[in-house]
């Protein structure tokens, strides 16, 4: 919930005590992303929704952590796993089912699918689905906010395969040499497609590569939604205080395919051993033990909360399916020439 400064509870709280946050906020977000996912993955047998989608189910606690610790009018750029970074960042859900049924009312006209979403207002700058691509984007939306003179602060959403690409590393030279307020968020789901970080990358931690280029680092556990909030408070911190950019490596895990709404682990590229064990380390799951411990929710809070989620995404799905397909002939419209 934003007010009327931009700044929304968690960012309001954060001001009075940069390390408070309002969990049931947290757990929301997280809760809302989840049932959004879940009803995609559902509804993808429909063919409604054409494009490649690839879930985030499993990894919601990175983009709600990062989020709550930023304003409206900080910006993210992200991949081609974008829905969580979008949606907890504020952007329209009808844009963006509109924008994966190829509708005129999709955020990018329908012309780009779920690998495109932006929403300039709530500071979801782009994501983009070649690997890497987004990061120098995010370190010239930086480079514009110190240029500015804005208070303003990056974030860079990028997965462990992103680090095997040169753009990383040119980019994370200058936004060190130039001190500039941004933050490599690493996802580390352990996979670039189907193969394993071990089978791809030396033996040493990935923090290694944001020191290489003088950042100060994080490792944390990308499944507890408050250990990245406080280590996206004190990267912020530093980015507004002009101490430069802060490499985060967040260690988390993706439940389904790497593209579309199955389960692949018959695959064999990993074993229903590891599987489990990151889903017995659900993100939601975890914050959901630990407010009901904390007497900060009861059934019936919950019960409305699902209610509304229901009620939200089936209104989206029903304004996106109503809207109109681009027409023939439209083609050329909104190309450079
Ligand atoms: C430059 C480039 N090379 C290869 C691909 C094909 N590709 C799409 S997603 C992906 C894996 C990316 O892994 P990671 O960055 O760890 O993100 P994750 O899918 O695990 O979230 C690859 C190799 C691509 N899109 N762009
Ligand atoms: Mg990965």
């Amino acid at each position: 919930m934003r007010n009327n400064d931009g700044w929304g509870v968690n960012e309001r709280l954060a001001k009075v005590d940069p390390h408070r946050v309002d969990l049931v906020a947290l757990y929301r977000s997280m809760l809302r992303i989840r049932t959004i996912e879940e009803e995609i993955a559902a509804r993808y047998g429909e063919q409604k929704m054409r494009c490649p989608v690839h879930l985030s189910i499993g990894q919601e606690a990175v983009a709600v952590g990062v989020s709550a610790a930023l304003t409206a009018a900080d910006q993210v750029v992200s991949t081609h796993r974008c829905h969580a970074h979008y949606l907890a960042k504020g952007g329209d859900l009808t844009a963006m089912l509109s924008e994966l049924m190829g509708k005129t009312t999709g955020c990018c006209g329908g012309r780009g699918g779920s690998m495109h979403l932006f929403d300039l207002k709530a500071g979801m700058l782009l994501s983009l689905p070649i690997v890497a691509a987004s990061i120098p984007v995010g370190v010239g939306a930086a480079l514009a906010f110190k240029q500015e003179g804005k208070p303003n602060v990056a974030v860079i959403y990028l997965g462990d395969a992103s680090l095997e690409e040169g753009v990383y590393h040119e980019s994370a030279n200058f936004a060190a040499l130039k001190k500039l307020p941004v933050i490599f968020m690493c996802e580390n789901n352990l996979y670039s497609v189907y193969t394993n970080l071990q089978d791809r990358q030396p033996p040493r931690p990935l923090t290694e590569l944001g020191r290489a280029h003088g950042m100060p680092t994080a490792h944390i556990d990308g499944n507890d939604v408050q250990a990245v909030h406080r280590a996206t408070v004190a990267a912020v911190a530093r980015a507004r205080a002009g101490d430069g950019p802060t490499f985060i490596q967040a260690d988390t895990y993706r439940w389904r395919e790497h593209c579309g709404p199955n389960y692949d682990n018959d695959y064999g590229y990993r074993t229903v051993e590891e599987f489990t064990q990151w889903r017995d380390r659900d993100p939601i799951a975890r914050l959901h033990t630990e407010l009901l411990a904390l007497g900060q929710l009861d059934t019936a809070t919950e019960n409305t909360m699902k209610a509304e989620f229901d009620a939200e995404v089936t209104q989206a799905f029903g304004a996106a399916e109503a809207a109109p397909m681009p027409v023939p002939g439209a083609d050329g419209v909104g190309l450079y020439a």
